[in-house]
């Protein structure tokens, strides 16, 4: 039974409020009509709880729950004695240990694929990359001399399942670390050993009666932390490139739109790429087509959304049909034949949404089965099982729709696909490939500083307004913002990920595009790709001039409308990389506390960067903008320099 539509929300909100994506916006008016509820709805009538909300609960044992008072956090403790700051850094660090195990399982699922790969036991899969496979064994110092690719291959699996299952020790990928950051991290002794241990080392010390002491439960928040950004994330992103591509600039379209009312719909969404890959595979199967034609389909068009949906779009240009917010009200339109799901931000909601326009929703994974949903498990060594079933279902359902199919006509073009690898040949070309240009421009003062806005969507906050008016606000003001995730998809909908949204940059960070011929804004993938940020910065970092650790560096991170603990896992691995983070929304702490004030300046004062919020778009960019002057002032870059104009021949000529 679908719940009937209630007035008072849409009295309390007018779809204007809750969503800046007209597509959206159409299919929730839609959904109401229908008597559907989606997310936005949910969340309306769910007021957050308040007392969560500041994390001064405790529900670690069963003595309470104990609630403590945010207004006056020092009046009481817990029943066994702990204090606020005991009590928030205990959740905030099973926060950290959740998103840090996502990313870590996700990572592992990676190299489990990698070695299928590496050792010829999986065969639907194959290297892609063998230069970047060479080039990581090389950075890892693995001693490659005479190996065959396979042997690199399976010499590097060997190497980064250090990631996860070290006791002791440095995880591998410590040794891109830039040197000063790294001895900062050494002195703290907050340097991951592995992911495993790091993730148990958290659920056994906020077990009742164990740590207690929020300074030593910073550090190993932070030390989970970077073992997901310079761990798991790290090798889910480099062993992906290997096996799938090393992404460069490719235009993608966007939104909804790109679902064809006369061909078989399927999206995938979700965020581990080898489901999606294969499902890529089936798509192209000509006795596929053929059938899906026999029954009427001009052919299968295959869309992505969420994660996986942004490296797809990133490696290959398949289309995206939007981000986290809109997988319910995609299937509105009625023209979904099947959602593909894995792992990760799949809300459950999606059941009933399935259920009322007749979508076959498919879990796939073992680790996210859904009551209701149609489970066809997904295995490596017979991937094309799973995903050809699936386009089979597709089929069947395209040929009875049984639905009024209502699309929105909305489609918005963009590039995407700026892998790390990419901006350094892109800022120097073939023969100077580098990002001495970017240092350049950064010291020259063309660009103002860099900034990461990344993350979810939240329905807490308008769909995608945070990011659109925050990242408009950056380059307005000269800095150059790099995105992943839903992020990158508000602002991709806003069609902004293309070089001619050069005119609303300052006119320095203007004058660099125009003559590179690059967005403002580039995309860089998925969330587990945000190590491609962490990858950015030590390259700035190792070019020189501007400082020594990445924490010296003139740039500032965001993620405006988080909502996962994947988020504030990311968010925590910058703050200890070095990186001023700002949320939106909100943050699990109590102001003026001892926890809060470490978090939000404390960890500053140790070497690394510090955390900050404010739902306000345009006061997130005051203050990120406030501290990336404030690192141009300390690197005494601040002056007014003559400026020159650096373009493709003016490098040419000097490299000659
Ligand atoms: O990992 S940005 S809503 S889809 S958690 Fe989820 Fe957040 Fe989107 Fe991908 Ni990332």
């Amino acid at each position: 039974m679908m719940e009937k539509s209630d007035k008072s929300i849409k009295k309390i909100l007018a779809i204007k409020d809750v969503t800046q994506c007209e597509a959206t916006g159409l299919m929730l008016e839609k959904a109401r009509k229908d008597g559907v509820k989606l997310a936005f709805d949910r969340a309306a009538e769910m007021k957050a709880c308040p007392i969560g909300a500041e994390s001064a609960c405790c529900k670690m044992c069963y003595m309470g729950p104990c609630r403590l008072n945010a207004r006056d956090p020092y009046s009481k403790v817990g029943v066994c004695g702990a204090t606020i700051d005991t009590i928030q850094s205990r959740n905030l660090a099973r926060m950290v240990a959740s998103g840090s195990a996502a990313h870590n399982d996700h990572g592992m699922a990676v190299l489990e694929l990698f070695k299928g790969v590496a050792s010829g036991t999986i065969t639907d899969y194959s290297i892609k990359d063998p230069y970047k496979l060479e080039a990581l064994c090389v950075e890892l110092e693995i001693e490659i001399a005479g190996m065959s690719i396979q042997e690199m291959a399976l010499a590097l699996a060997a190497e980064l399942e250090k990631t996860y299952t070290q006791t002791e020790g440095e995880i591998p990928f410590i040794k891109r670390v830039p040197a000063k950051t790294l001895e900062t991290w050494r002195k703290l002794d907050i340097v991951p050993r592995g992911a495993m241990i790091e993730v148990m080392g958290i659920m056994s010390r906020t077990h009742m009666g164990c740590d207690q002491h929020y300074k030593n439960m910073t550090k190993a928040i932070s030390r989970t932390a970077l073992a997901d950004g310079w761990g798991g994330s790290m090798v889910a992103t480099e062993l992906g490139d290997i096996m799938f591509g090393t992404p460069s600039p490719v235009q993608a379209d966007v939104n909804f739109g790109v679902l064809k009312k006369d061909h078989v719909n399927v999206i995938v969404h979700g965020h581990e790429p080898n489901l999606f890959e294969s499902m890529l595979a089936s798509v192209n199967d000509p006795a596929l087509t053929q059938i899906a034609r026999d029954k009427g389909a001009k052919g299968i068009n295959l869309v992505g959304m969420c994660c996986s949906g942004a490296e797809m779009m990133s490696r290959h240009g398949v289309p995206h049909a939007g981000n986290f917010m809109s997988t319910e009200a995609v299937m509105v339109t009625g023209a979904v034949d099947a959602m593909a799901v894995d792992i990760q931000c799949i809300q459950q909601g999606l059941v009933k949404t399935a259920d009322f326009y007749k979508t076959h929703l498919i879990t796939t994974n073992p680790r996210c089965h859904i009551e209701g949903a149609r489970h066809i498990e997904f295995e490596e060594h017979t991937p094309r099982a799973c995903t050809d079933e699936i386009i089979t279902l597709a089929i069947a359902r395209f040929a009875n729709r049984g639905v009024e199919v209502d699309i929105p006509q909305i489609v918005n073009k963009g590039i995407h696909g700026f892998s790390h690898e990419y901006i350094n040949y892109m800022l120097g070309g073939t023969f100077r490939g580098g990002y001495a240009p970017l240092n350049d421009n950064i010291i020259n003062g063309r660009i103002r500083g860099v900034a990461g806005v990344v993350g979810c969507v939240n329905p807490r906050v308008k769909q995608d307004w945070v990011h659109v008016e925050l990242v408009k606000e950056l380059i307005k003001n000269d800095v150059l913002v790099i995105q992943t995730g839903c992020s990158q998809i508000s602002l991709a909908k806003e069609g902004l990920l293309v070089p001619e949204a050069a005119y609303l940059a300052g006119p320095g960070l203007r004058e660099v595009c125009e003559a590179v011929g690059m967005p403002p804004i580039l995309g860089l993938g998925s969330c587990v790709d945000n190590t491609r940020i962490l990858m950015a910065a030590t390259a700035m970092v190792k070019q020189g001039g501007l400082g020594d650790s990445i924490a010296d560096l003139p740039v500032a991170g965001a993620a405006p409308e988080w909502m996962s603990e994947k988020a504030v896992a990311i968010g925590q691995y910058f703050v200890a990389s070095g990186v001023y983070t700002v949320f939106g929304v909100g943050f699990p702490t109590v102001k003026n506390t001892k926890f809060h004030e470490l978090l939000f300046g404390g960890l500053e004062d140790q070497g690394l960067g510090k955390w900050g919020v404010t739902p306000d778009p345009y006061e997130m960019a005051a203050m990120m903008i406030a501290h990336i002057d404030k690192k141009r002032q300390e690197l005494g870059i601040d002056k007014s320099r003559e400026r020159v104009l650096m373009d493709m021949a003016t490098r040419r000529e000097l490299a000659l």
